[in-house]
Protein backbone atom coordinates (compact mmCIF):
# COMPACT_ATOMS: atom_id res chain seq x y z
CA UNK A 1 0.00 0.00 0.00
CA UNK A 2 1.04 3.36 -0.94
CA UNK A 3 0.98 5.28 2.95
CA UNK A 4 0.52 9.60 2.76
CA UNK A 5 2.40 11.16 5.71
CA UNK A 6 0.25 14.07 5.62
CA UNK A 7 -3.28 13.55 7.68
CA UNK A 8 -5.99 14.74 5.40
CA UNK A 9 -7.76 17.82 6.20
CA UNK A 10 -10.33 19.95 6.19
CA UNK A 11 -11.26 23.62 5.91
CA UNK A 12 -12.26 24.74 9.56
CA UNK A 13 -8.33 23.36 10.16
CA UNK A 14 -7.07 26.50 7.93
CA UNK A 15 -7.17 30.37 8.28
CA UNK A 16 -6.54 33.36 5.85
CA UNK A 17 -3.30 35.73 7.17
CA UNK A 18 -4.63 38.85 5.56
CA UNK A 19 -2.26 40.84 3.36
CA UNK A 20 -2.15 44.32 2.30
CA UNK A 21 -5.56 46.07 1.61
CA UNK A 22 -4.74 48.99 -0.30
CA UNK A 23 -8.12 51.70 -0.84
CA UNK A 24 -8.83 49.84 -4.03
CA UNK A 25 -9.47 46.97 -2.14
CA UNK A 26 -13.60 47.52 -1.27
CA UNK A 27 -15.95 44.95 -1.81
CA UNK A 28 -17.88 47.36 -4.45
CA UNK A 29 -14.68 46.78 -6.44
CA UNK A 30 -14.53 42.88 -5.84
CA UNK A 31 -15.46 40.86 -9.13
CA UNK A 32 -16.70 37.47 -8.40
CA UNK A 33 -17.10 36.15 -12.37
CA UNK A 34 -15.67 32.94 -12.73
CA UNK A 35 -14.87 30.19 -15.73
CA UNK A 36 -16.98 26.93 -15.48
CA UNK A 37 -16.15 25.19 -18.47
CA UNK A 38 -12.01 24.24 -20.10
CA UNK A 39 -10.26 26.88 -22.20
CA UNK A 40 -7.36 27.76 -23.84
CA UNK A 41 -4.73 30.67 -22.62
CA UNK A 42 -5.54 33.87 -24.38
CA UNK A 43 -8.98 32.46 -25.11
CA UNK A 44 -12.52 33.25 -22.49
CA UNK A 45 -14.24 30.05 -21.30
CA UNK A 46 -17.57 29.79 -23.36
CA UNK A 47 -19.58 28.92 -19.78
CA UNK A 48 -19.07 31.77 -16.95
CA UNK A 49 -20.79 32.78 -13.61
CA UNK A 50 -20.98 36.32 -12.08
CA UNK A 51 -20.74 34.23 -8.59
CA UNK A 52 -18.93 31.17 -7.77
CA UNK A 53 -21.88 28.83 -6.75
CA UNK A 54 -23.76 26.67 -8.20
CA UNK A 55 -26.61 24.19 -6.57
CA UNK A 56 -26.16 20.58 -5.52
CA UNK A 57 -26.96 17.49 -8.30
CA UNK A 58 -29.53 16.63 -5.86
CA UNK A 59 -33.29 16.38 -5.55
CA UNK A 60 -34.28 17.97 -2.06
CA UNK A 61 -32.02 21.02 -4.20
CA UNK A 62 -31.99 21.87 -7.82
CA UNK A 63 -35.11 21.84 -9.71
CA UNK A 64 -36.21 24.43 -12.45
CA UNK A 65 -37.08 26.80 -9.57
CA UNK A 66 -34.16 26.81 -7.93
CA UNK A 67 -32.22 26.86 -11.11
CA UNK A 68 -33.94 30.47 -12.03
CA UNK A 69 -33.29 31.65 -8.27
CA UNK A 70 -29.80 30.97 -8.76
CA UNK A 71 -29.27 32.32 -12.32
CA UNK A 72 -31.04 35.30 -11.32
CA UNK A 73 -28.44 35.92 -8.63
CA UNK A 74 -25.59 34.56 -11.33
CA UNK A 75 -25.10 31.53 -10.09
CA UNK A 76 -25.94 27.91 -11.35
CA UNK A 77 -27.99 25.00 -10.63
CA UNK A 78 -27.55 21.16 -12.13
CA UNK A 79 -31.01 19.99 -12.06
CA UNK A 80 -31.07 16.30 -10.85
CA UNK A 81 -30.80 13.39 -12.66
CA UNK A 82 -32.04 10.97 -10.36
CA UNK A 83 -35.52 11.60 -11.86
CA UNK A 84 -36.80 10.17 -15.58
CA UNK A 85 -35.21 11.50 -18.18
CA UNK A 86 -38.66 13.22 -19.50
CA UNK A 87 -39.13 14.84 -16.48
CA UNK A 88 -35.90 16.08 -15.77
CA UNK A 89 -36.04 17.14 -19.39
CA UNK A 90 -38.86 18.93 -18.71
CA UNK A 91 -37.53 20.97 -15.69
CA UNK A 92 -34.72 21.77 -17.78
CA UNK A 93 -36.85 23.10 -20.44
CA UNK A 94 -38.76 25.06 -17.94
CA UNK A 95 -35.90 26.58 -16.61
CA UNK A 96 -34.81 27.75 -19.61
CA UNK A 97 -37.85 29.21 -20.57
CA UNK A 98 -38.34 31.33 -17.97
CA UNK A 99 -39.36 34.72 -19.08
CA UNK A 100 -38.33 37.22 -15.95
CA UNK A 101 -41.12 39.54 -14.35
CA UNK A 102 -42.86 38.58 -17.95
CA UNK A 103 -46.80 37.46 -18.52
CA UNK A 104 -46.40 35.67 -21.59
CA UNK A 105 -49.61 34.01 -21.70
CA UNK A 106 -53.17 35.58 -20.84
CA UNK A 107 -54.30 34.56 -16.67
CA UNK A 108 -57.36 33.41 -15.65
CA UNK A 109 -57.33 34.36 -12.59
CA UNK A 110 -59.60 36.80 -10.91
CA UNK A 111 -58.98 38.76 -8.16
CA UNK A 112 -61.30 35.91 -5.66
CA UNK A 113 -58.68 33.38 -6.70
CA UNK A 114 -56.24 32.18 -4.09
CA UNK A 115 -53.19 32.66 -4.09
CA UNK A 116 -52.44 28.81 -4.19
CA UNK A 117 -53.89 29.43 -7.82
CA UNK A 118 -51.33 31.70 -8.63
CA UNK A 119 -48.80 29.47 -7.50
CA UNK A 120 -50.21 26.87 -9.85
CA UNK A 121 -50.32 28.74 -12.61
CA UNK A 122 -47.00 29.91 -12.26
CA UNK A 123 -45.86 26.64 -11.87
CA UNK A 124 -47.49 25.26 -14.80
CA UNK A 125 -45.95 28.02 -16.88
CA UNK A 126 -42.97 28.91 -15.05
CA UNK A 127 -43.73 32.65 -15.33
CA UNK A 128 -42.78 34.84 -12.62
CA UNK A 129 -45.83 37.03 -12.86
CA UNK A 130 -49.52 36.45 -13.36
CA UNK A 131 -51.69 38.98 -14.70
CA UNK A 132 -55.38 39.15 -13.22
CA UNK A 133 -58.73 40.40 -15.37
CA UNK A 134 -61.88 41.20 -14.31
CA UNK A 135 -63.38 38.58 -15.28
CA UNK A 136 -60.78 35.88 -15.74
CA UNK A 137 -60.85 36.13 -20.15
CA UNK A 138 -58.01 37.17 -21.86
CA UNK A 139 -60.38 40.21 -23.30
CA UNK A 140 -61.32 41.12 -19.38
CA UNK A 141 -60.36 44.35 -18.16
CA UNK A 142 -56.78 44.02 -16.64
CA UNK A 143 -57.11 44.58 -12.80
CA UNK A 144 -53.66 44.05 -11.59
CA UNK A 145 -50.95 41.72 -11.45
CA UNK A 146 -49.04 39.60 -8.82
CA UNK A 147 -45.32 39.03 -9.00
CA UNK A 148 -43.51 36.16 -7.34
CA UNK A 149 -42.66 38.18 -4.84
CA UNK A 150 -45.87 37.53 -3.32
CA UNK A 151 -45.63 34.18 -3.50
CA UNK A 152 -43.00 33.68 -1.62
CA UNK A 153 -44.00 36.26 0.97
CA UNK A 154 -46.92 35.04 1.67
CA UNK A 155 -46.28 30.63 1.59
CA UNK A 156 -47.92 30.93 5.06
CA UNK A 157 -51.24 32.19 3.61
CA UNK A 158 -51.93 30.77 -0.06
CA UNK A 159 -55.46 30.37 0.55
CA UNK A 160 -56.02 33.87 0.89
CA UNK A 161 -57.34 36.07 -2.24
CA UNK A 162 -55.23 37.36 -4.67
CA UNK A 163 -56.85 40.62 -4.25
CA UNK A 164 -55.03 41.18 -1.28
CA UNK A 165 -51.97 40.99 -2.66
CA UNK A 166 -52.52 42.51 -6.14
CA UNK A 167 -50.47 45.72 -7.60
CA UNK A 168 -53.80 47.49 -9.02
CA UNK A 169 -53.29 49.79 -12.59
CA UNK A 170 -54.54 53.24 -11.53
CA UNK A 171 -55.60 53.29 -15.17
CA UNK A 172 -55.34 51.28 -18.15
CA UNK A 173 -52.93 52.45 -20.98
CA UNK A 174 -51.73 49.13 -22.82
CA UNK A 175 -48.40 49.33 -24.88
CA UNK A 176 -48.05 47.90 -28.31
CA UNK A 177 -46.21 45.05 -28.91
CA UNK A 178 -43.32 46.01 -31.27
CA UNK A 179 -42.46 49.23 -29.42
CA UNK A 180 -39.16 50.48 -28.43
CA UNK A 181 -37.85 50.76 -24.82
CA UNK A 182 -38.02 54.35 -24.87
CA UNK A 183 -41.50 54.61 -26.19
CA UNK A 184 -42.82 52.38 -23.23
CA UNK A 185 -40.76 54.72 -20.91
CA UNK A 186 -42.40 57.43 -22.00
CA UNK A 187 -45.81 56.14 -21.61
CA UNK A 188 -44.73 54.85 -18.00
CA UNK A 189 -44.06 58.49 -17.13
CA UNK A 190 -46.41 60.31 -18.66
CA UNK A 191 -49.26 58.32 -17.27
CA UNK A 192 -47.15 57.22 -13.45
CA UNK A 193 -47.32 53.80 -14.51
CA UNK A 194 -44.88 51.07 -12.26
CA UNK A 195 -45.71 48.76 -14.67
CA UNK A 196 -46.73 48.81 -18.87
CA UNK A 197 -49.08 46.15 -20.49
CA UNK A 198 -47.73 45.32 -23.51
CA UNK A 199 -50.55 43.97 -26.08
CA UNK A 200 -50.73 42.13 -29.18
CA UNK A 201 -52.60 42.87 -32.67
CA UNK A 202 -55.81 41.37 -31.05
CA UNK A 203 -55.56 43.53 -27.83
CA UNK A 204 -54.14 40.49 -26.09
CA UNK A 205 -52.16 40.91 -23.35
CA UNK A 206 -48.32 39.70 -23.93
CA UNK A 207 -45.66 41.50 -21.91
CA UNK A 208 -45.89 43.39 -18.87
CA UNK A 209 -43.07 45.95 -18.59
CA UNK A 210 -41.35 47.12 -15.14
CA UNK A 211 -40.17 50.65 -14.53
CA UNK A 212 -36.85 48.90 -13.21
CA UNK A 213 -36.71 47.10 -16.55
CA UNK A 214 -35.24 50.66 -18.14
CA UNK A 215 -32.36 50.87 -15.59
CA UNK A 216 -31.30 47.32 -16.19
CA UNK A 217 -31.69 48.01 -20.56
CA UNK A 218 -30.65 51.50 -20.63
CA UNK A 219 -27.80 50.94 -23.30
CA UNK A 220 -30.27 49.30 -25.29
CA UNK A 221 -33.62 51.57 -25.67
CA UNK A 222 -34.64 50.54 -28.80
CA UNK A 223 -35.22 46.79 -27.92
CA UNK A 224 -38.36 45.95 -26.09
CA UNK A 225 -39.18 42.41 -27.25
CA UNK A 226 -37.01 39.42 -28.20
CA UNK A 227 -33.80 40.71 -25.72
CA UNK A 228 -35.08 38.19 -22.78
CA UNK A 229 -32.32 36.14 -22.67
CA UNK A 230 -32.82 32.45 -21.04
CA UNK A 231 -30.55 31.60 -17.81
CA UNK A 232 -27.64 29.21 -17.98
CA UNK A 233 -28.89 25.99 -16.75
CA UNK A 234 -27.17 22.87 -16.16
CA UNK A 235 -27.74 19.20 -15.81
CA UNK A 236 -26.29 15.89 -14.06
CA UNK A 237 -26.35 12.68 -16.02
CA UNK A 238 -24.58 9.57 -15.07
CA UNK A 239 -22.88 7.09 -16.43
CA UNK A 240 -25.62 4.59 -17.08
CA UNK A 241 -28.54 6.18 -19.61
CA UNK A 242 -26.36 8.69 -20.79
CA UNK A 243 -27.33 8.35 -24.61
CA UNK A 244 -30.68 8.55 -24.06
CA UNK A 245 -30.43 11.28 -21.30
CA UNK A 246 -27.86 13.37 -22.80
CA UNK A 247 -29.97 14.35 -26.22
CA UNK A 248 -33.00 15.07 -24.43
CA UNK A 249 -31.12 17.32 -22.25
CA UNK A 250 -29.70 19.44 -24.86
CA UNK A 251 -32.88 19.06 -26.90
CA UNK A 252 -34.23 21.21 -23.80
CA UNK A 253 -31.76 23.67 -23.94
CA UNK A 254 -29.26 22.79 -21.16
CA UNK A 255 -25.99 24.81 -21.48
CA UNK A 256 -23.72 22.40 -19.50
CA UNK A 257 -23.53 18.41 -17.87
CA UNK A 258 -22.39 17.46 -15.34
CA UNK A 259 -21.63 13.55 -14.61
CA UNK A 260 -22.79 12.88 -10.89
CA UNK A 261 -20.85 9.94 -8.93
CA UNK A 262 -19.54 9.61 -5.78
CA UNK A 263 -16.50 8.67 -7.15
CA UNK A 264 -15.50 9.68 -10.59
CA UNK A 265 -12.30 7.91 -11.02
CA UNK A 266 -13.56 5.52 -13.53
CA UNK A 267 -13.58 3.88 -17.17
CA UNK A 268 -17.36 4.36 -16.90
CA UNK A 269 -16.97 8.28 -16.47
CA UNK A 270 -14.39 8.22 -19.60
CA UNK A 271 -16.82 6.46 -21.98
CA UNK A 272 -19.47 9.11 -20.67
CA UNK A 273 -17.46 11.99 -21.28
CA UNK A 274 -16.26 10.60 -24.99
CA UNK A 275 -19.76 9.83 -26.09
CA UNK A 276 -20.70 13.51 -25.29
CA UNK A 277 -17.90 14.67 -26.57
CA UNK A 278 -18.16 12.87 -29.75
CA UNK A 279 -22.03 13.70 -30.41
CA UNK A 280 -22.45 16.74 -28.66
CA UNK A 281 -21.64 20.48 -28.90
CA UNK A 282 -21.82 21.08 -24.71
CA UNK A 283 -19.62 20.88 -22.26
CA UNK A 284 -19.37 18.34 -20.03
CA UNK A 285 -18.33 18.75 -16.35
CA UNK A 286 -17.35 15.01 -14.38
CA UNK A 287 -16.16 13.65 -10.92
CA UNK A 288 -16.29 13.32 -8.19
CA UNK A 289 -12.21 12.74 -7.46
CA UNK A 290 -9.49 13.74 -4.91
CA UNK A 291 -6.38 13.61 -6.10
CA UNK A 292 -3.96 14.60 -9.36
CA UNK A 293 -4.40 11.05 -10.75
CA UNK A 294 -8.46 11.11 -10.70
CA UNK A 295 -8.34 14.84 -12.22
CA UNK A 296 -5.71 14.09 -14.82
CA UNK A 297 -7.69 11.06 -15.76
CA UNK A 298 -10.68 12.40 -16.24
CA UNK A 299 -9.09 15.50 -18.18
CA UNK A 300 -7.37 13.43 -20.69
CA UNK A 301 -10.48 11.84 -21.04
CA UNK A 302 -12.33 15.50 -22.32
CA UNK A 303 -13.83 16.61 -19.09
CA UNK A 304 -14.56 20.33 -19.39
CA UNK A 305 -14.49 21.09 -16.07
CA UNK A 306 -13.54 18.50 -12.51
CA UNK A 307 -15.59 18.33 -9.38
CA UNK A 308 -13.54 17.42 -6.24
CA UNK A 309 -14.99 15.57 -3.21
CA UNK A 310 -15.40 12.30 -1.53
CA UNK A 311 -17.28 11.90 1.70
CA UNK A 312 -17.71 15.71 2.97
CA UNK A 313 -21.18 16.11 2.45
CA UNK A 314 -23.26 17.00 4.87
CA UNK A 315 -25.95 13.91 4.45
CA UNK A 316 -23.10 11.74 3.08
CA UNK A 317 -22.07 8.38 5.13
CA UNK A 318 -19.61 6.78 2.17
CA UNK A 319 -16.81 7.46 4.80
CA UNK A 320 -18.25 5.60 7.32
CA UNK A 321 -19.90 2.64 4.97
CA UNK A 322 -17.00 1.72 2.43
CA UNK A 323 -13.46 3.90 4.72
CA UNK A 324 -13.16 6.00 1.08
CA UNK A 325 -12.94 9.93 0.77
CA UNK A 326 -10.26 12.39 1.95
CA UNK A 327 -10.70 15.99 3.79
CA UNK A 328 -12.15 18.29 1.81
CA UNK A 329 -9.25 20.92 1.98
CA UNK A 330 -6.60 18.03 1.07
CA UNK A 331 -8.19 17.14 -1.54
CA UNK A 332 -8.48 20.34 -3.15
CA UNK A 333 -5.11 21.26 -2.54
CA UNK A 334 -3.57 18.90 -4.28
CA UNK A 335 -6.02 18.68 -7.11
CA UNK A 336 -5.69 22.61 -7.82
CA UNK A 337 -1.82 21.90 -7.80
CA UNK A 338 -2.57 19.45 -10.63
CA UNK A 339 -4.44 22.04 -12.71
CA UNK A 340 -2.12 24.48 -12.39
CA UNK A 341 0.53 22.21 -13.46
CA UNK A 342 -1.67 20.72 -16.21
CA UNK A 343 -2.53 24.30 -16.96
CA UNK A 344 1.29 25.37 -16.99
CA UNK A 345 2.51 22.10 -19.63
CA UNK A 346 -0.24 22.68 -22.17
CA UNK A 347 -2.22 25.55 -21.87
CA UNK A 348 -5.13 24.73 -21.55
CA UNK A 349 -6.93 25.99 -18.36
CA UNK A 350 -9.89 23.20 -16.44
CA UNK A 351 -11.94 24.64 -13.68
CA UNK A 352 -12.69 22.77 -10.79
CA UNK A 353 -15.06 22.70 -8.46
CA UNK A 354 -15.36 21.91 -4.62
CA UNK A 355 -18.55 20.04 -3.60
CA UNK A 356 -19.64 19.17 -0.85
CA UNK A 357 -18.83 19.99 3.04
CA UNK A 358 -18.71 23.70 3.10
CA UNK A 359 -20.24 24.27 6.82
CA UNK A 360 -19.45 27.86 6.96
CA UNK A 361 -19.41 31.21 4.56
CA UNK A 362 -16.26 31.43 5.15
CA UNK A 363 -15.12 27.72 3.93
CA UNK A 364 -16.45 29.22 0.58
CA UNK A 365 -13.87 31.90 0.53
CA UNK A 366 -11.36 29.16 1.65
CA UNK A 367 -12.12 26.77 -1.23
CA UNK A 368 -11.66 29.64 -3.76
CA UNK A 369 -8.15 30.79 -2.37
CA UNK A 370 -7.69 27.05 -2.34
CA UNK A 371 -8.15 27.22 -5.80
CA UNK A 372 -11.48 26.17 -6.35
CA UNK A 373 -13.16 28.02 -9.31
CA UNK A 374 -16.50 27.60 -7.98
CA UNK A 375 -17.91 25.71 -5.05
CA UNK A 376 -21.09 23.07 -5.06
CA UNK A 377 -23.60 22.97 -2.11
CA UNK A 378 -26.76 21.21 -1.12
CA UNK A 379 -27.24 22.20 2.37
CA UNK A 380 -26.20 25.55 2.05
CA UNK A 381 -29.52 26.29 -0.79
CA UNK A 382 -31.90 23.26 0.64
CA UNK A 383 -32.58 25.67 3.35
CA UNK A 384 -33.96 28.53 1.29
CA UNK A 385 -37.62 28.61 -0.40
CA UNK A 386 -36.73 27.98 -3.46
CA UNK A 387 -36.08 24.48 -2.78
CA UNK A 388 -37.85 21.54 -4.12
CA UNK A 389 -38.54 20.27 -0.57
CA UNK A 390 -41.39 20.76 2.05
CA UNK A 391 -41.33 23.23 4.66
CA UNK A 392 -41.84 21.85 8.10
CA UNK A 393 -42.39 22.98 11.68
CA UNK A 394 -39.96 21.24 14.64
CA UNK A 395 -40.79 21.80 17.81
CA UNK A 396 -40.32 25.37 17.94
CA UNK A 397 -38.83 25.73 14.43
CA UNK A 398 -39.09 25.86 10.81
CA UNK A 399 -37.18 23.44 8.93
CA UNK A 400 -37.17 22.15 5.52
CA UNK A 401 -36.59 18.15 4.46
CA UNK A 402 -32.84 17.53 2.99
CA UNK A 403 -31.60 14.47 1.77
CA UNK A 404 -28.83 12.45 0.25
CA UNK A 405 -28.63 11.24 -3.15
CA UNK A 406 -27.39 8.18 -1.85
CA UNK A 407 -30.52 7.66 0.93
CA UNK A 408 -33.15 5.00 0.22
CA UNK A 409 -35.23 7.69 -0.17
CA UNK A 410 -33.39 8.92 -3.64
CA UNK A 411 -32.92 5.81 -4.82
CA UNK A 412 -30.31 7.09 -7.08
CA UNK A 413 -28.23 4.13 -6.86
CA UNK A 414 -26.47 4.93 -10.84
CA UNK A 415 -24.55 7.43 -8.81
CA UNK A 416 -23.24 4.59 -7.15
CA UNK A 417 -23.85 1.59 -8.73
CA UNK A 418 -20.92 -0.76 -9.54
CA UNK A 419 -22.99 -3.35 -10.93
CA UNK A 420 -24.11 -6.61 -8.80
CA UNK A 421 -27.70 -7.50 -7.29
CA UNK A 422 -29.96 -4.87 -6.78
CA UNK A 423 -30.61 -6.55 -3.42
CA UNK A 424 -27.02 -6.16 -2.10
CA UNK A 425 -27.49 -2.47 -2.10
CA UNK A 426 -26.55 -0.29 0.56
CA UNK A 427 -27.37 3.50 1.88
CA UNK A 428 -24.29 5.63 1.64
CA UNK A 429 -26.30 8.87 2.70
CA UNK A 430 -29.18 9.69 5.12
CA UNK A 431 -31.90 12.04 5.31
CA UNK A 432 -32.49 14.35 7.42
CA UNK A 433 -33.66 18.17 8.24
CA UNK A 434 -32.07 21.71 7.65
CA UNK A 435 -33.02 25.05 9.55
CA UNK A 436 -35.08 26.91 7.26
CA UNK A 437 -33.56 30.45 6.50
CA UNK A 438 -35.58 32.68 4.21
CA UNK A 439 -35.40 33.50 0.67
CA UNK A 440 -32.02 32.73 -1.55
CA UNK A 441 -31.70 35.97 -2.20
CA UNK A 442 -31.29 37.88 1.06
CA UNK A 443 -29.31 35.06 2.20
CA UNK A 444 -26.92 34.67 -0.29
CA UNK A 445 -26.00 38.53 -0.48
CA UNK A 446 -25.18 37.94 2.65
CA UNK A 447 -22.75 35.30 1.85
CA UNK A 448 -21.13 37.05 -0.96
CA UNK A 449 -20.59 40.31 1.17
CA UNK A 450 -18.49 38.36 3.48
CA UNK A 451 -16.91 36.53 0.92
CA UNK A 452 -16.45 40.25 -0.69
CA UNK A 453 -15.08 41.67 2.99
CA UNK A 454 -12.78 38.85 3.01
CA UNK A 455 -11.00 39.28 -0.09
CA UNK A 456 -10.55 42.94 0.76
CA UNK A 457 -8.66 41.57 3.66
CA UNK A 458 -6.47 39.65 1.28
CA UNK A 459 -5.27 42.48 -0.60
CA UNK A 460 -7.31 40.96 -3.88
CA UNK A 461 -10.73 41.99 -6.40
CA UNK A 462 -11.10 38.96 -8.07
CA UNK A 463 -10.60 35.08 -7.46
CA UNK A 464 -7.68 34.59 -9.70
CA UNK A 465 -6.16 37.51 -7.53
CA UNK A 466 -6.99 35.55 -4.62
CA UNK A 467 -5.49 32.51 -5.17
CA UNK A 468 -2.28 34.00 -6.77
CA UNK A 469 -1.81 36.18 -3.11
CA UNK A 470 -3.76 34.02 -0.65
CA UNK A 471 -1.75 33.39 2.45
CA UNK A 472 -3.20 30.49 4.39
CA UNK A 473 -2.08 28.82 7.83
CA UNK A 474 -3.20 26.00 9.49
CA UNK A 475 -4.71 25.63 13.25
CA UNK A 476 -4.19 23.85 16.16
CA UNK A 477 -7.18 22.43 17.98
CA UNK A 478 -6.66 24.66 20.56
CA UNK A 479 -6.50 27.82 18.25
CA UNK A 480 -9.72 26.70 16.96
CA UNK A 481 -11.08 27.20 20.83
CA UNK A 482 -10.18 30.75 20.19
CA UNK A 483 -11.20 31.37 17.36
CA UNK A 484 -15.30 31.74 18.80
CA UNK A 485 -16.16 33.50 21.42
CA UNK A 486 -14.90 32.16 24.62
CA UNK A 487 -13.93 33.01 28.31
CA UNK A 488 -17.25 35.11 28.17
CA UNK A 489 -21.21 34.06 29.53
CA UNK A 490 -23.11 34.78 26.31
CA UNK A 491 -26.49 36.49 26.77
CA UNK A 492 -29.84 35.04 25.42
CA UNK A 493 -29.62 37.62 22.26
CA UNK A 494 -26.03 36.02 21.18
CA UNK A 495 -27.05 32.46 21.85
CA UNK A 496 -30.29 32.62 19.82
CA UNK A 497 -27.83 34.28 17.01
CA UNK A 498 -25.14 31.35 16.99
P1 LIG B 1 -23.22 19.61 1.25
O1 LIG B 1 -23.10 20.91 0.54
O2 LIG B 1 -24.64 19.32 1.66
O3 LIG B 1 -22.25 19.44 2.37
O4 LIG B 1 -22.81 18.48 0.19
C1 LIG B 1 -23.50 18.33 -1.03
C2 LIG B 1 -22.81 17.28 -1.85
O5 LIG B 1 -22.86 16.00 -1.20
C3 LIG B 1 -23.44 17.00 -3.20
O6 LIG B 1 -23.11 17.95 -4.17
C4 LIG B 1 -22.93 15.61 -3.53
O7 LIG B 1 -21.64 15.63 -4.13
C5 LIG B 1 -22.80 14.96 -2.17
N1 LIG B 1 -23.90 14.00 -1.90
C6 LIG B 1 -25.18 14.05 -2.27
N2 LIG B 1 -25.82 12.96 -1.76
C7 LIG B 1 -24.92 12.27 -1.06
C8 LIG B 1 -25.16 11.04 -0.32
O8 LIG B 1 -26.29 10.62 -0.19
C9 LIG B 1 -23.70 12.94 -1.15
N3 LIG B 1 -24.11 10.44 0.19
O9 LIG B 1 -22.61 12.61 -0.65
Amino acid sequence: AHYYNEPSRTFSEYLLIPNLTTKDNVPANVQLKTPIAKFKKGEKSTVELNIPFASAVMQAVSDHNMAVALAQCGGISFIFGSQSVVDQAEMVRKAKNYKAGFVVSRSNLTPEHTLQDVLDLKDQNGHSTAAITDDGTPTGKLLGIVTSRDYRISRDSLGKKVREFMTPFSSLIYGKMGMTLSEANDMIWEHKLNCLPIVDEQGNLVHLVFRKDYDRHKENPNELLDRNKSYVVGAGINSKDYAERVSALVAAGVDILCIDSSDGYSEWQRETIQFVKNNFDVPVGAGNVVDREGFLYLVESGADFVKVGIGGGSICITREQKGIGRGQASALIEVAQARDEYYERTGIYVPICSDGGIVHDYHMTLALAMGANFVMMGRYFARFDESPTKKLKVGNNYVKEFWGEGSNRARNWERYDMGGKQSLVFEEGVDSYVPYAGGLRENMEKTLSKIKSTMCNCGSNTIAELQSKARITLVSATSLVEGGAHDVILKESSLSAE
